[in-house]
């Protein structure tokens, strides 16, 4: 089942703010309009099944809240401006309305209408377009424009009903989550994850448990993770960097049932509160990368968010990529700062007693907290008009049409593999004296029609990958040291200036090494024969997973060649499998999954004809786009890590995406 929800109704514009209050004059109505007016204009609306707000009940609010705050809010239906202004000022940064409460029960029922389509499986994910917000608000006590903490009744909700075992709860608004934090920090069945500016507590809501040492209680130690940010003007590099090497081996590691989203948009370009850099198509990366765990039951719900078309794009940006469109191309230098890094490092730092997946790194507190970045962010832009413009602009550059064709398949006439029916097949055959003589570079002795056939038909289809006919591409090769190597060469006649290789099994691209940084290679063995040379653009990942039955490949994917990939910026990647080695076919699947958030998608899948599992398993990834529970996953093997580590230190000179720690 692939399909999308979305939660929207207007009537949760039916409240705002009655009187002069700074503060709060930034959560207004048109926050929702706005953002679902700009997914009509992308025709996302249409390919989403749109559901129904509810009203939540009493007893769902109870969940988390207690019966004595309900009574005050129920209170505030029938209260004058006055009597609201005045119950309005017990609260923190909070405003009531005549009909906050209805509005209020609406988004925690639109809230759990998303995680039960979910849940039940009538829908993979979904997104609630809804407020008020939640994440702020506490079991007695209304916060930072929430009422209800939408997103904690709903983690509770789904342990109830569903009897859900492991949440996580990423918190990507730029605010901390503290209700969220406090009512889960000592319950080890929900891991939860907030970024948030912090400036070292001098930033909204000043609170010393914001900071990365709050790691949680008791059985739940390790199980609150808070990475504060220090200076504004934090952006793609360093939140991907965040995912990298934060979240992302933490939440493997705990392998989630259900991920829940606190999807703020505070956090993004132009925002005046959050005053930091991310540009839309941050957010359908982090949402990409999240759509990995939990067999892809991603629910994301609405938080902050107060410049209206930063937030409306953004928005636009993770419906599009729940609804499997291809990520477009990350904007922006790869450098995280050097402020972001002394966050990483800090919170790595106090975590890796608990993950296994954080333990082998080197880690110590960074102590000197430094304001003056090394390298510093990306300068903010403060007009919001000027970010319009700029948002108007950079949308055309980076938004491209989807291609016709999702995979075009290379493979010999008599193959019987079982592809998905969707896929085209390259029926053209140019054995042309171009693709022979292409293949005379390569000095292969033993060249038989079954060769020429395969490699003129896959350099027809290279022209199309290239050219956006197809979003990527499957090769069945009888040769796959011949089709890699072809498929490089002629990738980059046809214009591709960086081309990103990863080698599994016994591929020999040799005669391509270029040292003119055209082609990054990684190969990846069980164990390292050869001594081959190594460079900034050539390097070996020996590892060997220790278990059939479970993975700790994820460590290497977020450790090292997401990184590096990230990194180098891809226009192009090529997966060669000759066959699966010392990796199982689960952990290529995912990698090649993962791989699709860079060159818009474009992969090609060059595969050993013989290795018909992993074809098929990489099939669904690039024609399905499957969502497919990639676990159960161990920590990864000391040895394994060893190897990696000496890759590290020679890449991450260069490649900055590689580096957790601040210098
Ligand atoms: C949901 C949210 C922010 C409150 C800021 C108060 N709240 N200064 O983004
Ligand atoms: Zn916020």
């Amino acid at each position: 089942m692939s399909r999308t929800v979305l939660v929207y109704d207007e009537e949760m514009m039916s409240y705002k703010l009655l009187w002069d209050d700074p503060e709060c004059a930034i959560e207004v109505p048109e926050r929702l309009s706005s953002s679902y007016k700009r997914l009509q204009d992308y025709d996302l609306v249409n390919r989403c099944v749109l559901l129904p707000v509810r009203e939540a009940t009493e007893e769902e609010i109870t969940l988390v809240h207690s019966p004595e705050y309900l009574d005050i809010v129920k209170s505030t239906q029938s209260m004058n401006v006055d009597e609201l202004k005045t119950t309005s000022k017990k609260f923190t940064a909070a405003y009531f309305h005549q009909n906050s409460y209805r509005c209020a029960k609406l988004s925690l029922g639109g809230t759990l209408q998303v995680v039960d389509a979910v849940m039940s499986g009538e829908a993979l994910n979904g997104m609630a377009l809804i407020r008020p917000p939640g994440h702020h608000s506490q079991r007695s006590a209304s916060n930072g424009f929430c009422v209800f903490n939408n997103v904690a009744v709903a983690a509770e909700y789904a342990k109830n009903k569903y009897k859900v075992q492991r949440i996580l709860i990423v918190d990507w608004d730029i605010h901390h989550g503290q209700g969220i934090q406090y009512i889960f920090e000592d319950d080890p069945s929900v891991l939860y994850f907030s970024w948030h500016r912090y400036e070292h507590g001098s930033y909204w809501p000043y609170l010393s448990e914001s900071d990365y040492d709050s790691i949680g209680k008791g059985s739940a130690t390790g199980f609150n993770i808070n990475l504060p940010w220090n200076q504004i003007g934090i952006g793609n590099a360093d939140y991907i960097a965040a995912f990298f090497h934060v979240l992302l081996p933490m939440a493997f590691e705990f392998n989630p049932e259900l991920v829940l989203v606190s999807a703020g948009y505070d956090s993004g370009i132009g925002d005046p509160e959050g005053r930091m850099c991310a540009t839309p198509e941050c957010f359908s990366h982090l949402t990409h990368m999240l759509m990995h765990l939990a067999g892809g039951k991603l629910c994301m719900i609405l938080e902050g968010g107060y410049h209206l078309r930063s937030l409306s794009e953004s928005v636009s940006m993770t419906v599009r990529t729940l609804l499997r469109d291809p990520v477009p191309r990350l904007s922006g230098e790869m450098t995280p700062c050097y402020s972001a890094l002394e966050s990483i490092q800090n919170v790595r730092h106090v975590h890796s007693t608990y993950w296994k997946s954080l333990v082998h790194d080197e880690t110590r507190l960074v102590k000197a907290i430094s304001t003056k970045g090394l390298s510093a962010p990306a300068p903010v832009h403060a007009e919001a008009s000027a970010v319009n413009e700029f948002l108007e602009n950079h949308m055309k550059k980076i938004l491209h049409p989807t291609p016709p064709v999702t995979t075009l398949v290379v493979a010999p006439v008599e193959n019987t593999l079982n592809l998905p029916a969707d896929v085209q097949l390259e029926e053209g055959t140019a054995t042309t004296e171009h693709v022979i003589n292409a293949i005379r570079v390569f000095n292969q002795d033993g060249l038989n029609e079954n060769i020429l056939n395969s490699v003129g038909k896959m350099v027809l289809a290279l022209e199309k990958l290239v050219n956006r006919k197809t979003r990527n591409c499957i090769t069945l090769s009888p040769n796959t040291s011949l089709s890699a190597a072809v498929a490089v060469q002629q990738v980059l006649r046809l214009g591709c200036e960086r081309v990103f290789c990863i080698i599994i099994g016994d591929v020999d691209i040799e005669p391509l090494k270029t040292d003119d940084g055209k082609i990054m290679c990684i190969t990846i063995s069980g164990d390292k024969t050869h001594e081959r040379t190594h460079s900034q653009y050539q390097t070996f990942l020996k590892w060997k997973e220790s278990s059939h039955e479970s993975s700790s490949f994820f460590y290497a994917l977020f450790r090292f060649v997401l990184p590096l990939a990230y990194s180098y910026q891809p226009d192009l990647i090529i997966l060669a499998v000759e066959s699966k080695g010392s990796v199982g076919t689960k952990d290529i699947a995912l990698l090649t999954s993962l791989l699709q958030g860079l060159a818009d998608g474009a992969v090609l899948a060059v595969v050993s004809e013989k290795e018909k599992e992993i074809t098929k398993a990489l099939a669904n990834i690039l024609v399905n786009c499957a969502s497919m529970f990639f676990g159960p996953y161990i920590p990864p093997d000391k040895e394994c890590v060893q190897s990696l580590t000496q890759e590290l230190t020679v890449m991450q000179t260069k490649w900055k995406m590689l580096q957790c720690l601040a210098k």
